[in-house]
């Protein structure tokens, strides 16, 4: 059993509306958890524009931001909180590259997915990062801490 920091870290993934739409929440919520991630928040939101804006200030000057924001406002997104060791970076890898042509089958993207402008779901790029978006798209008290059976076993 093994307590250290690196198995409370959380990450920020969310299932953007295509993925909603096309049904794709049970599937990526099934690999985090059999993963042995464990689900510290989740939320369908309509997110605004202003919302989204921030969320991706960092590719504000790009040519593809204004269709990414309309995008990602077009239905609800589900958000969550995941958390284990090295959420963050196995979380990304799970996703699969941005691109999902270059994401190789096995990954979410590279089993679901063929276009970068409707590549189905985001993940944090940084424990930094986890911790602003996290705090973007929930409240306190919207992000539970429990004892899963997981620990146990998985740790
Ligand atoms: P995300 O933030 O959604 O997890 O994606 P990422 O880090 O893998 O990629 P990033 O470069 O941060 O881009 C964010 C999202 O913008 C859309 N995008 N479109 N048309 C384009 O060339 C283009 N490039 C990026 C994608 O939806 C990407 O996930």
């Amino acid at each position: 059993l093994n307590d250290d920091t690196m198995s409370n870290e959380q990450t920020f993934i969310a299932i953007k509306p295509d993925g909603v739409q096309r049904g794709l929440i049970g599937p990526i919520i099934s690999r985090f958890e059999a993963r042995g991630y464990k689900l510290a928040a989740i939320k369908l939101m309509t997110a605004s524009k202003d919302h989204l804006e921030k969320h991706y200030e960092d590719l504000s000057e790009k040519p593809f931001f204004p269709g990414l924001i309309k995008y990602m406002g077009s239905g609800p997104i589900c958000a969550m909180v995941w958390e284990g060791r090295d959420a963050v970076k196995t979380g990304r890898a799970l996703l699969g590259a941005t691109n999902p042509l270059a994401s190789p089958p096995g990954t979410i993207r590279g089993d679901y997915a063929i276009e970068t402008g409707r590549n189905i779901c985001h993940g944090s790029d940084s424990v930094e990062n986890a911790k602003k978006e996290i705090a973007l798209w929930f409240k306190e008290g919207e992000v539970q801490t429990y004892k899963s059976a997981l620990h146990d076993w998985i740790y």
